[in-house]
């Protein structure tokens, strides 16, 4: 490939804000083309900033994937919708995600109230219309057009691929002219070692259904490369109380067996070398008040 002219590049950061569960991760990883964000069916899924870097044409975009806007109740709740409207300070162009399936719900409202506030060119994504039947899909983008001031407004599905590559050609000829920020085949700015801890965190989700995801966090511990050229991995979930660490475990350790093994599989696939994978499971009695849990995160810690 021959590399565009310097002075003909364009760069730019998109911030892909929403309620909770509307498709920003699995959309951020369809534009990127590869899982560097992880998924999960629950809301409250992505808990920090995640940056997923791709070229379209002459523009090189960073794409930054955020915790869903709610309601919040705890402090980490807070630092998670505090860290998602920082984005934006810093973005060169908002994507407002919404559910198209769901229209317009409470933390629907509560993000168009404030993103008035938000000066960068907007754009409105109407996501998950394979779930949607068209009609409605003019009424909601007529409602949503009559509350805020969008650039654009795109109907996709970040599940089936529909309507993103125009969606990455619009961000491409709307960032401004400048130089890359990263290298070419870059796709991400995240440390391995965090992308794997919430690989882990994904399968833990994945796995137990109740109130329990939300009290746990993992943080790779060890990483250690071998002399035959696969890596050492340990990792300890933390949860909160004793009994949710036997939840983690499972009868017989099953639970905690059944992640691991699908942990191991997709970080192995993610690094592109084979893993020994070893997990702990700690209680930490208000982890969530902890602020060195949440620089493990990246998130900053508020103070009350
Ligand atoms: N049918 C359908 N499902 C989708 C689409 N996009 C995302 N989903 C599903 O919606 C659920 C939530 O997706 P995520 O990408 O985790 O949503 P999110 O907005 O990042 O959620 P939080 O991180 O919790 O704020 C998952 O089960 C996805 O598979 C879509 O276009 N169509
Ligand atoms: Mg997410």
């Amino acid at each position: 490939m021959v590399e565009p002219a310097d002075d003909a590049r364009r760069c730019g950061f998109v911030a892909l804000i929403g309620a909770p569960n509307v498709g920003k991760s699995t959309l951020v990883n369809a534009l990127v083309g590869a899982k560097i964000s992880i998924v999960t069916p629950k809301v409250q899924t992505t808990r920090a900033l995640i940056r997923g870097i791709a070229i379209e044409d002459r523009a090189q975009l960073i794409f930054v994937d955020t915790p869903g806007i709610f309601s919040p109740r705890r402090r980490l709740d807070r630092a998670m919708v505090g860290t998602a409207w920082a984005s934006t300070q810093d973005a060169d162009i908002v994507a407002l995600l919404i559910d198209a399936r769901k229209g317009v719900g409470v933390d629907d409202e509560r993000v168009l109230r404030t993103l008035g506030d938000v000066r960068a060119p907007k754009a409105l994504v109407l996501n998950k219309v394979d779930l949607a039947n068209k009609p409605s899909l003019l009424a909601l983008t007529q409602k949503l057009n009559e509350r805020a001031s969008f650039a654009a407004t795109f109907m996709i599905s970040a599940l089936t691929g529909d309507g993103v590559a125009d969606l990455k050609r619009w961000f491409a000829a709307n960032v401004p002219a400048g130089p890359w920020l990263y290298p070419e085949d870059q796709i991400s700015d995240a440390p391995l070692r965090q992308l794997a801890a919430e690989i882990t965190r994904e399968k833990l989700y994945l796995r137990l259904h109740q109130e329990l995801p939300y009290q746990s966090t993992v943080e790779t511990e060890v990483w250690k490369e071998l002399r035959d050229g696969s890596v050492r991995i340990e990792q300890t979930i933390y949860v909160e109380r004793e009994s949710q660490r036997k939840i983690v475990l499972g009868k017989g350790g099953q639970a905690i067996k059944a992640i691991g093994a699908a942990a191991r599989v997709d970080i192995a696939a993610a690094i592109e070398q084979p893993v020994h994978l070893f997990l702990h499971v700690k209680v930490r009695e208000g982890w969530g008040d902890d602020p060195e849990r949440y620089r493990e995160i990246g998130l900053e810690f508020p103070q009350e």
